[in-house]
C-alpha cells in the first residue's frame, strides 16, 4: 500500500508565488478591463544582454559539429565555467577550488536540495521572513513539527525586524543548519562583516553550518559590504554558498546557478571533506548537470563584456528601486530595503494584514505585490515589492499607488 510522504500534509496552502498568481488571475477574470501592474515575483523582464546571447549560439553551434559536440558534461559542471567562477571569488580576495564549484540549474533546486545531505535529526535555524523554499524543503524532509499558530514546531525562527534593521542575531541556543540570505529576500537588508563574523564565530562554535544564498549579490553597490560569506575569515570552515545567474543576468527561464562547499567545511562527526563529498554523491546521482548550451551562456556573462552588460542590467532594475522606494516613502509609507537590494520591504499602512492589503493594492491601484506573511510569521504587517519590470510598467505603478491608493 503506497502512502504519500505526511510531511507535505503539514505545509500552508500552495506554494506563495502561484497562490500569488492564483487570486491575480480571478481578479483579472472579475475586471477583464483593468491593466493590473505586476510587482510581485522578482522575476527579470529584460532582455539577455549581447554578449550571452552569443554565448548561447555559440553552444548551439557545437552541438551542430560532430568535432565540437558534447554530450553529458563533466561531473560538477564545465571546467571553464567553474574556472571563471573560482576567477570571481578571487577578484572577491577569497581563495575557492574550481573543484569546490557545484554548477546546478538555480538556486532554488540548490536551495531545496542541500538539506538531504544532513541529518534528519539537525534543528534548523532561519531568518524569519525567509525565502520560503527554506523553510518548505526542510518541512518536506520532516525536520519540524506541525504548523501551529502561524509557525513550524521545531524550527528556529531568527526575528528580523526594523530594530536590528533586518539581519538577525545568531540564535541563543545550539542549532545544526542556519540560513542567511543576503542581499535579504524578502527585505532587502544587506548583512555586514560584522554581523557575518558573529554567525561564522557561532557556527564554528556550535559546529554547525551556514547556508548562505548570495543569489543577489550582484545588487550590491556598496564596496564595503561582502558579496560572499566566504569573504569571513573562518567560513571555509562552517559554511557553504549558493548563488545563480537568474538575478544577475536575466537567467531566470535560463537556468543557472552554482554552489560552493569547501573541502575544508567540517560539521558534527564530519571530517573536512565529507560534506562536499556528500553533495558530489547527491548531485552525481540526482541530477545530470545544467544544459551544455547555458553553461556557454554562463560562461559569456562572466567574460569582461558581460560583466559590463550585466551590471547595466542590475543598474537598470535599481532605478526601478529608486521609484518603487522614493515614490512610497513621498506618500509618506515606510520602506526598508531597495538600495543594495531589488527588493522594497513596506509596511503595511495602519498596520494592516499583508494579505488585506494585497487585496486592497490590488483592487485600489490595480498593482500585485508580495503579502510579507508569505515569507514567515514575521513578514505579518509587511509587504514587497519587486524591482524587476519594465521601467515604464514600475514608474505607472507608482504612480497609481499615489494616485489610488486610499491611506
Ligand atoms: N534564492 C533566493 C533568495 C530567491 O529569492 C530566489 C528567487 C531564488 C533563490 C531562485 O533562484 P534561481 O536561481 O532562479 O533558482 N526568488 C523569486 C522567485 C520565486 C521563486 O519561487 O523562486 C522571488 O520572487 O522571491
Amino acid at each position: 500500500m503506497a502512502k504519500t510522504n505526511e510531511h507535505y500534509d503539514k505545509l500552508q496552502a500552495g506554494y506563495l508565488f502561484p497562490e500569488i498568481a492564483k487570486r491575480t488571475r480571478a481578479f483579472q477574470a472579475a475586471h477583464p478591463d483593468v491593466k493590473v501592474m505586476r510587482l510581485g515575483i522578482g522575476d527579470t523582464t529584460e532582455p539577455l544582454s549581447p554578449s550571452v546571447i552569443a554565448g548561447l549560439h555559440r553552444g548551439v553551434e557545437k552541438l551542430a559539429d560532430v568535432k565540437t559536440y558534447t554530450g553529458y558534461g563533466a561531473e560538477q559542471g564545465n571546467t571553464e565555467l567553474r574556472e571563471a567562477l573560482a576567477q570571481r571569488y578571487r577578484g572577491y580576495g577569497v581563495t575557492i577550488e574550481p573543484d569546490e564549484v557545484f554548477v546546478s540549474d538555480g538556486a532554488k533546486p540548490d536551495s531545496a536540495n542541500i538539506q538531504s545531505i544532513f541529518s534528519a535529526e539537525s534543528v534548523v535555524a532561519v531568518q524569519d521572513p525567509a525565502y520560503p523554499v527554506y523553510v518548505d524543503s526542510n518541512v518536506i524532509a520532516g525536520r519540524t513539527g506541525q504548523w501551529k499558530d502561524g509557525r513550524f514546531e521545531g524550527l528556529v525562527y531568527m526575528p528580523c525586524t526594523a530594530a536590528n534593521s533586518f539581519i538577525p542575531e545568531p540564535p541563543k541556543g545550539k542549532v545544526d543548519l542556519i540560513y542567511l540570505c543576503s542581499p535579504n529576500n524578502p527585505t532587502g537588508a544587506v548583512a555586514n562583516r560584522e554581523q557575518l563574523a558573529a554567525f561564522v564565530a557561532y557556527a564554528r562554535k556550535h559546529r554547525a553550518v551556514i547556508i548562505y544564498d548570495s543569489a543577489y549579490a550582484a545588487y550590491i553597490s556598496d564596496p564595503v559590504l561582502p558579496r560572499s560569506i566566504f569573504e569571513i575569515d573562518g567560513a571555509r570552515e562552517c559554511a557553504l554558498e549558493i548563488s545563480s545567474f537568474s538575478k544577475e543576468a536575466g537567467f531566470t527561464g535560463v537556468r543557472l546557478g552554482w554552489s560552493v562547499v569547501p573541502k575544508t567545511l567540517a560539521c558534527e562527526g564530519a571530517e573536512p571533506g565529507k560534506v562536499h563529498r556528500l553533495w558530489n554523491r547527491r548531485q552525481a546521482t540526482m541530477f545530470n548537470g545544467a544544459s551544455n548550451v547555458v553553461q556557454e551562456g554562463g560562461l559569456a556573462v562572466l567574460s569582461p563584456e558581460g560583466q559590463r552588460e550585466s551590471a547595466a542590467m542590475v543598474a537598470y532594475y535599481m532605478a526601478n528601486a529608486r521609484t518603487i522606494k522614493q515614490g512610497l516613502e513621498a506618500i509618506g509609507l515606510t520602506v526598508y530595503g531597495g538600495v543594495n537590494a531589488p527588493y522594497v520591504w513596506m509596511q503595511t499602512p495602519g498596520g494592516m494584514k499583508s494579505w488585506d492589503f494585497f487585496d486592497k493594492l490590488l483592487n485600489e491601484a490595480h498593482v500585485v505585490g508580495t503579502p510579507g506573511s508569505g515569507f514567515g510569521p514575521g513578514g505579518e504587517g509587511f509587504f514587497r515589492l519587486s524591482a524587476f519590470g519594465h521601467a515604464e510598467d514600475i514608474g505607472a505603478a507608482v504612480t497609481s499607488i499615489q494616485n489610488n491608493l486610499k491611506l
